[in-house]
């Protein structure tokens, strides 16, 4: 049956090649069956700028491309982490980038699509630190800075955000509810909500002024991976990507 895929937080990196090699042969295999692939943030562990691609990047690129020009396109959100992905890498690639967060029609039903990590308003740390870095003044600055430079920042913000988390509880770091049912009320009350972020795979309901809509929050790529597959019939699996 037709379908598309859905997946978020692989944070590909070169220490972890194992799931590298497992996004690859995805590309390569089940991908190639679908209508579409959508990559909601955080395909990268960290993204300092189109041109800091090295040969592992390099790779993935290429398997990205090599989806595209096969006629599957390729949708992506920005993550926390890679929201520097820009047109060097959508050119290179042939993936289109979507807003976030961003309504859809696929199959006839409204699917709401974001990251989720704007949606984590009680973790205010966190989205002082984020208003900051979205700023697009700030990321010209950034940017501008030679590689090495980036590199050094880049790894002093991981450190500071690891040693934060050990502090905040996992309800902090979780979307807030409120947050959430604002967004289905902007959005006109989609009947389909997938985001990530979290890293806790679940479907959800919520009943937003007698509206009902299903949350789908999306796996992360540690263990294994983990993919959302939408059918033409609106029928929803989850998938699990074994290394
Ligand atoms: O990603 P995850 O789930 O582990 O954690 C997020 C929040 N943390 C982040 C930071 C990223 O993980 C790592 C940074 C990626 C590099 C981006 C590249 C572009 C660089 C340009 C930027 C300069 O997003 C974490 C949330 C968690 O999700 C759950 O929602 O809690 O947020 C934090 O921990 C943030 C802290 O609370 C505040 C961090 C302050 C950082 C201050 C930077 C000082 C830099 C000094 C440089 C000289
Ligand atoms: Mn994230």
């Amino acid at each position: 049956m037709q379908h598309v895929l859905f997946i978020s937080d692989l944070h590909l990196c070169e220490s972890r090649p194992a799931i590298s090699t497992a996004f690859i042969q995805f590309l390569q295999q089940d991908a190639t069956k679908a209508s579409a692939l959508y990559i909601l943030g955080d395909l990268f562990e960290y993204w300092a700028g189109d041109d800091t691609a090295d040969a592992h990047t390099k790779k993935i690129i290429g398997a990205l491309k090599d989806l595209s020009l096969s006629g599957v396109p390729i949708f992506l959100q920005h993550g926390n982490r890679d929201f520097l992905i820009g047109k060097q890498f959508l050119a290179a690639t042939g993936v289109t980038l979507l807003d976030d967060p961003v309504c859809i029609t696929i199959f006839g039903e409204r699917v709401l699509l974001s990251h989720g990590d704007a949606l984590c308003t009680d973790d205010s740390a966190y989205q002082v630190f984020r208003q900051e870095v979205r700023n697009p003044a700030w990321q010209a600055t950034f940017l501008s800075q030679p590689i090495a430079a980036r590199m050094q920042t880049v790894e002093a913000i991981r450190a500071q955000s690891e040693q934060a988390k050990t502090t905040k509880s996992m309800m902090i770091m979780d979307v807030n509810q409120v947050a959430v049912e604002n967004l289905l009320r902007e959005f006109d009350y989609p009947p389909l909500f997938i985001h990530g972020h979290t890293h806790r795979p679940q479907q959800h309901l919520h009943y937003t002024d007698g509206h009902a809509s299903k949350r789908v929050v999306l796996g992360d790529w540690y263990e294994q991976g983990s993919c959302l597959k939408l059918q033409a019939d609106l029928s929803l699996f989850n998938t699990p990507i074994l290394l």
